[in-house]
């Protein structure tokens, strides 16, 4: 059974970061105020507790820091890559010798299980970082020809999900082609990032490379419309990824964007079910769910429906929800009031609608902000949790009869960055996948990253790839 949430705030586990009652902006190498001096509060989504209160960037401040990153770009640029290497190589290095503290910062702030922010997002940061300080140096082999130029000033902005994991994918492929960087964290995960400018400042990385500004979508919007930005890097809800594309129409500025999904994992006959229903509750339940490439449609085949509802209910009744610095909690806070509200209204559409729920038995605590793991079933393609996007613990589940109906349902969908499929037979497994229209498809797998696999989407899931060496070509002006 799922644990009730004590809140034991693990005393040691939390003693290991330091935070600051209040911090700047990062701008050319130093930690400033915003000009009007105004400020804002984070807080702890698993407590409420307020953490730290953080500068809040304006216009003004996007200029300092466009023309920082500006002044940055001309040397940056000309260095040879195997220098550049070398300070990424450095940050890397730095990265892993402060895990503990920034995984445990994460999880203070994003409200993440500190197993996932640990075993997840920490190894993959300091991956993407050694993974991209390997290319500095070889850009002329990336296949782009002779002599790729960077683009100059990226202006980049980044969701609450993965905080510093998203900055990584962000920053580490702008610096090693040799571009500086504006970077805006989401308002309710400020805190990795500036931790991260720390580690630029431990790197000796020269001023002006990369800066920071903590602040609210009105800075994220100045930054991505600042006339002297060269390149717009964007992951969030793709409302906002609407807006922007609108904002750069007609300017010379590259735009990639990583949006929404609402992925399918296809669940065939064959599939071997314990597995199965292992990568369901990776699929849907790793981060609470607030992954946009997260499985959350499950498709089953009809004829092993029963036998997997029945598996998966009885997994998801042992996952332990509660204290996210508990090292035995598989479900943490959701990340804000705000989000919960969302889950909240689309899982009350969904029952008006007449899909049928099903919540984990689990006591939530009073304090914070939490979801308990639900699925629902009796969901036609036409009800609103198929269709739109919840980003929380939530499943809808669909069934099949065919592989082609399965096809059919998965693509079914405004957006295309993720699907599942779950069969021994590898031919089905490729046959499948063709014609899945969908940026990442996982085989008997859910969830697995790697800096050398490109990443993106189709359709309203956005557009360009980020990891890989495809994610290079965002950065570059291939000549
Ligand atoms: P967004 O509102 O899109 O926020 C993403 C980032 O953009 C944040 O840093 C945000 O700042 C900033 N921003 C907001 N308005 C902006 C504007 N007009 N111009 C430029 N930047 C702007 O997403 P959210 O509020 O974090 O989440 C809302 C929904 O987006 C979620 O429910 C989920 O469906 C989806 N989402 C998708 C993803 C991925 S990875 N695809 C990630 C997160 C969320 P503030 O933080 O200050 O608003």
């Amino acid at each position: 059974m799922a644990s009730a949430f004590e809140y034991a705030p693990a005393p040691e586990s939390r003693s290991v970061v330091d935070i600051a009652p209040s911090y700047g902006l990062f701008i050319d190498g130093e930690f400033t105020d915003a000009a009007d001096g105004k400020v804002f509060k984070t807080v702890s989504p698993s407590t409420e507790e307020v953490l730290s209160e953080v500068a809040r960037a304006g216009a003004e401040d996007v200029d300092r820091a466009v023309k920082a990153a500006r002044r940055a770009f001309e040397k940056w640029s000309a260095l040879p890559g195997s220098e550049r290497a070398k300070y990424l190589f450095r940050i890397a290095r730095i990265i892993q010798e402060r895990s503990r503290e920034l995984a445990v910062l994460e999880t203070l702030d994003n409200g993440k299980p500190i197993k996932e922010t640990r075993d997840a997002d920490l190894p993959l940061v300091a991956a993407h970082f050694f993974y991209y300080a390997g290319w500095a140096d070889k850009l002329d082999h990336a296949g782009y020809g002779p002599n790729p130029r960077p683009l100059g000033v990226a202006g980049q902005v980044i969701p609450w999900n993965f905080p510093l994991l998203m900055l990584a994918w962000k920053i580490a492929p702008a610096l090693a082609t040799g571009n500086t960087v504006v970077l805006k964290p989401a308002e309710t995960t400020p805190l990795s990032a500036l931790f991260f400018a720390d580690i630029c400042r431990q790197a000796g990385l020269p001023k002006g490379v990369v800066n920071i500004l903590t602040g609210y979508g009105d800075a994220g919007q100045a930054l991505v419309e600042h006339g002297d930005v060269d390149k717009v890097a964007f992951t969030g809800s793709t409302a906002v990824g609407k807006a922007i594309a609108r904002s750069v129409a007609g300017t010379d500025k590259k735009v990639t964007l990583e949006l929404g999904g609402k992925g399918a994992n296809i669940v065939f006959d064959d599939a071997p079910i314990d597995q199965a229903v292992e990568g369901i509750v990776t699929g849907i339940f790793f981060n609470q769910g607030q992954v946009c490439c997260a499985g959350s449609r499950l498709l089953v085949q009809e004829s092993v429906q029963d036998e997997l509802l029945d598996a998966l209910k009885r997994r998801l009744s042992t996952l332990r929800l509660g204290d996210p610095l508990d090292k035995n909690t598989d479900i943490g806070a959701i990340n804000s009031a705000e989000q919960l509200a969302r889950i909240t209204a689309l899982t009350e559409t969904g029952e008006a609608e007449g899909a049928e729920r099903w919540s984990a038995p689990c006591e939530l605590p009073s304090a914070g902000y939490w979801f308990a793991p639900t699925l629902f079933t009796n969901v036609t393609q036409a009800h609103t949790i198929a269709r739109d996007e919840i980003f929380g613990p939530v499943l809808s589940v669909l069934s099949f009869r065919t592989p082609d109906e399965a096809v059919a349902k998965a693509n079914n969908s405004q957006y295309g960055l993720s699907a599942g499929i779950w069969t021994e037979k590898g031919s089905r497994i490729l046959a499948v996948a063709n014609k899945l229209r969908a940026g990442v498809v996982w085989a008997n797998t859910f969830n697995k990253f790697d800096p050398t696999s490109p990443f993106g989407g189709y359709k309203e899931s956005g557009y360009g790839r980020e990891g890989g060496r495809h994610g290079l070509e965002a950065y570059l002006d291939v000549r």
